[in-house]
Order: C-alpha cells, then structure tokens, then sequence
C-alpha cells in the first residue's frame, strides 16, 4: 500500500509503504497509530473540490471512539469553497462526464469499484478509526457493500428501460408516448457517521450512473472514507468536478450551506428526522427533489412458533449490530407471553457474551459509541428508563476496562423491561446496544403494538408459520419488514421509510428513477 496524494505533504509518489512512511500520509497515520503512542499523528483530511485536495479555513478533530484521541484534524469549507465545489459540479455536467455514453459511464463506476476493493485496507482501516466499529464489521458489511454499491448501479443503468404507451385519443388521434432519462444536475448528498461510506456510496453511485455530478458532505465525526474515495475516483478517471467533498457541520456550516444554495439541482440526506425537517425548510425556497432516509424506533414480532435460535441469534444482531447504531436495529421487540421469560433469558446470555474491545481485534463484535455527546445522549435514555420504571435485565451503564478504552465511549449491551408502551423510551428513538422487550398475547395486540409509533422504517417478524409471517408483515407501516432475518439485502428492492422515517424509496430502479429527470415524448402519427 502506498502513501496517498491529497494530503499536505505527500506528493503521493512516494514509494514506502504506509507503515513505514512517516509523510503525513492519511492512511499511514491510521495504520501507524497502531504501533506508536497517541499524540504524535494528527494528519490534516481536506476538501475535495473540482480534482484537488484544498484546505478550508477552520479545523476541527476527527476523534477515535475507542480512546477518544485525535486521529487527524478535518478542515471545513467555509461558504464560498461549498458555493466553489458547487460551481465546479455544475461546470462538470458540460465536460466529459456529460459527453459520456451510459455504457462508458458504467465502466467508470466499475473502476471505482475496482480501486475501493485495490485500497480495502486503507478503507478498512479509515473506517474502523473513524467510527470505532469492530474491523470485522468494516471487512464484511461497509467497505464490499461500498464496491457492491458501484457495481449493481452501473449494471442497473445500462438495463435500465422506461415506460412507453401508444395512445389512441377519445378523438381517433394516434400518438406514440415515451420517455427519455436525463440526469437532475448537481445532486447535493449529506449522510450520517453511522454506515459512512456505505451510506455515501449508496447514493453517490446511482447518482452517477444517471449523469448527475455530486458534492457530498460526510458527517463531521466520519470525514475519512467520503476522502479516500476521491482518490478512488481519480484511480477510475472520473473527470474532477464530478466528485466533490466538502468538510463540516449542519447548521451554519458546510451541511447548511450546501443544502441552502440554490444551484443544487436536488437533495439526498440520510440523518435523523428532525434534521431532515430543517432542510426541508432549507430547500423549500428552491422547489427541489428530496430522497430523506431519517430515524426509526423499529419493532420485532416473535412469535412462540419461532425456531428459537435462530430467533436469538437474529435479534442480537438486530438489537446489537454496530453497536445498535443502525437505523434499522430493533429497539423494541414484542414476544408470545409463552416464550417471553425464556426469550428474554436467552438473549440477556447472548449480550453478556459479546466482545467489547479493541476495534481491531478480531475477537471484538461490539465497539463504541460514535463520540462522547451521543454516549450522553444514550446514557441519559438509560436514566430514564429507570425513572420510567424499567426493569434492568442487562446492562445500563458504562464497562470498565482498565486500559485507554476508558477514555472511549462504550456503553454497556442493555435491555429492559417492563415499559409502559407510552414510555419515552419506548417511543423514542435512542441508537444504541439496547432493546426494551414486551409480551404480547394475540397477533393483533402485537401488530397495534409494533404500529404504534411515529416512525415507519423497519420490523421484523419471527415465526415458523409463513402465512402468518405474510399476513402480519403485510400489516406493518414500514418501509421493509423482514420475516425470519434482519438486515438482508437486495440492492434491486426499495428502501426508505414512511411516517417521520423517510420521504421517497431508493434502491434499484426507485433510485435510477430518482436520481434523473424524465422527460415524456408524445408523438402524433
Ligand atoms: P444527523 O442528522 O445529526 O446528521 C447527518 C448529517 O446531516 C451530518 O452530515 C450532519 O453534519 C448533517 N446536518 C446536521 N444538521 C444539518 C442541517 N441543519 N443542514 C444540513 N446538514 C445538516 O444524523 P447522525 O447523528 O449523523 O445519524 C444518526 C441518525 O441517522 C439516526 O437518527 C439514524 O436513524 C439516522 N439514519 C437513518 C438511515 C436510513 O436509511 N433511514 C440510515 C442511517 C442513519
Ligand atoms: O443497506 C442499505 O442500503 C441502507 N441504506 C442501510 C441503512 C442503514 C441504516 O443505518
């Protein structure tokens, strides 16, 4: 692996290898961090605008979850660089990029994908530092689904086909209708630390199989792997100015300054619900397309039929995974009062068992939480429960380590019960390792019970009777509802929520569909 350009002093011809160069290369600051004390590595991640790596006017730390040290210093572009990166998208959509057939295009995007999968590691290592997630997460879910995002969106867009209708009028008049796809211009794309690149990727590619150029705005605890992969889209030879980056906050930064100007052709952001509704507010004077994917406080159904553990099994990683910083993790389950105690016995064990440590042991399966305001935040949920008069089963408080992880934001696995479903905590969503569990006593009390929210992402439901499992997966008001597994995916199927977890779906065709104008043709013959 060797030292990256973009960085302050590296010419990214270096010839050593990351571990022993001693440039301030990004990726061998990552990968040096693991031999030498803390301190001596704070490395400088830049904006991306129009094919060069530029510094902006203010820095902030980009911070390790697991110690709390400081990885590296991100600059953030002020208002003009964000109106700068803008600019350059819009002048990209007229270069090259726009000349391009589609089939060309989706070989650009396969090399994109080639040069992700070239610098695993880097990504690796990038994500792992930045968010804290065990790297056996980082290696098997967001670095190849990173790739994978690339590769379904290019194949997709050259299969792509569009509707056409030969009409025949009340008059006798015969025409013949059909559509044509046209990219929506410069797509302004803002994402969470949850899933960094994953997410990012999920929205950067079909926005470029579709024509559109981007300027992307990761979130300001997770800047590296949005980073990295402009010099992925260097490796491709996407023409500067497609990709851009730009480093920051929300409001009175550079998320809000994307989202206000007015030569943003359209909108994608994934967050939580009420940052979506503030830039609701923000697009609102410029009528623009919006994709939200926000919050969810998400329901599991287990059934007493259920084949037992496999159940468990599924619902830890529903509960746990990522450290239950998904917004599909179920929060909430509901179980047949017959099996309640043994269920919730059952899956008490298997959180006792998880491994909480150092992100890159391959032993760990639960890291930390993102940053130390949102171990506050969740830590304040686990008072309330108690106040709201939850039973502790499991959890609720903060591990001991005896090392630097003490400096880092873990939180123990938790789940209670014995909730009022008019709990805040029942109700609201918290984002981490932790699951309130009621009994339910018929199918319809479970369906009222798991529809009893504000939010409409995801449920899952846990039975060996597939009819049952299809009638009541029918009856939930949730974008996708998985029956007998969690969190399984198909990039071809429709995803996004209803209610305050989303406006609009993406995936498949929904994004391709998204992502252009369609401009209808009639023809009289
Ligand atoms: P967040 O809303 O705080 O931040 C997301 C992004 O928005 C960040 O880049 C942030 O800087 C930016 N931002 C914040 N305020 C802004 C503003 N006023 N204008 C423009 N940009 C602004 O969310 P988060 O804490 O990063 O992520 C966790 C949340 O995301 C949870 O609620 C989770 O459920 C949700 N989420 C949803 C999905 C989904 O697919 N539905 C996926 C992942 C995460
Ligand atoms: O798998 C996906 O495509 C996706 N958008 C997952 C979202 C996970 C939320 O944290």
């Amino acid at each position: 692996m060797k030292c990256l350009p973009g960085e302050t002093r590296c010419s990214g011809t270096c010839s050593k290898d990351a571990v022993n160069c001693h440039s301030h290369c990004l990726v061998s600051a990552w990968l040096l961090r693991l031999r030498k004390p803390a301190g001596d590595l704070v490395k400088l991640i830049q904006n991306y605008i129009d094919g060069s790596f530029v510094p902006g006017k203010q820095e902030f730390a980009d911070i390790n979850p697991a110690d709390g040290t400081t990885i590296a210093k991100v600059t953030a572009a002020d208002e003009a660089q964000v109106g700068g990166a803008v600019h350059a998208a819009r002048l990209a959509l007229h270069g090259e990029w726009g000349r391009l057939a589609v089939r060309e295009r989706a070989a650009r995007l396969h090399k994109v994908a080639d040069a992700i999968e070239k610098r695993f590691d880097c990504f690796v290592q990038a994500e792992v530092a930045d968010t804290g997630k065990p790297v056996s997460l980082a290696s098997n879910l967001d670095i190849p689904r990173a790739a994978a995002n690339f590769r379904v969106f290019a194949d997709l867009v050259k299969m792509a086909g569009l509707e056409s209708f030969q009409t025949e009028t009340l008059d006798g008049a015969n025409a013949l209708n059909y559509a044509v796809r046209k990219p929506l211009g410069v797509v302004g794309i803002v994402t969470p630390w949850n899933l960094p690149l994953l997410l990012l990727t999920w929205k950067v590619a079909p926005a470029l199989a579709c024509g559109n150029t981007v300027v992307v705005k990761p979130s300001e605890e997770t800047p590296a792997t949005a980073t990295l992969l402009s010099e992925a889209m260097q490796d491709a030879g996407i023409p500067h100015g497609v990709y851009n980056v730009v480093h920051g906050f929300g409001p009175g930064s550079a998320g809000e300054f994307l989202t206000q100007h007015p030569d943003v052709d359209a909108i994608t952001f994934t967050g939580e619900s009420k940052t979506g509704a503030a830039i609701m507010k923000a697009v609102a004077p410029t009528v623009k397309p919006i994709s939200f994917e926000l919050g969810g406080k998400n329901a599991a159904i287990v059934f007493a039929d259920c084949n037992f553990e496999e159940t468990i099994s599924g619902l830890s990683d529903a509960v746990f995974l990522n450290t239950g910083q998904v917004c599909l993790c179920a929060e909430r389950a509901y179980v047949e009062r017959r099996i309640f105690s043994a269920f919730v016995e059952a899956l008490k064990r298997k959180a006792e068992r998880l491994h909480s440590g150092w992100p890159n042991d391959e032993e760990t399966n639960l890291g930390p939480l993102i940053s130390a305001q949102h171990r506050d935040k969740v830590l304040s949920y686990f008072r309330l429960a108690r106040e709201e008069g939850a039973t502790v089963v499991t959890g609720g408080g903060v591990p001991k380590f005896g090392d630097d992880r003490d400096h880092g934001f873990y939180v123990q696995p938790t789940i209670y019960t014995g909730l009022p479903e008019t709990a805040r905590c029942v109700k609201e969503e918290i984002f981490g390792p932790v699951c309130h569990i009621a009994p339910f006593d018929s199918e319809e009390e479970a369906v009222s019970m798991a529809n009893d929210t504000k939010y409409g992402l995801a449920a899952s439901i846990w039975t060996s009777d597939l009819k049952r499992g299809h009638r009541v997966a029918q009856q939930m008001n949730v974008g996708i509802t998985w029956v007998n597994c969690w969190f399984l995916r198909d990039l071809r199927t429709p995803f996004g929520g209803a209610g305050l977890s989303g406006i609009g779906r993406e995936g498949g065709m929904h994004s391709l569909n998204f992502y252009s104008e369609l401009n209808n043709i009639c023809i009289r013959l």
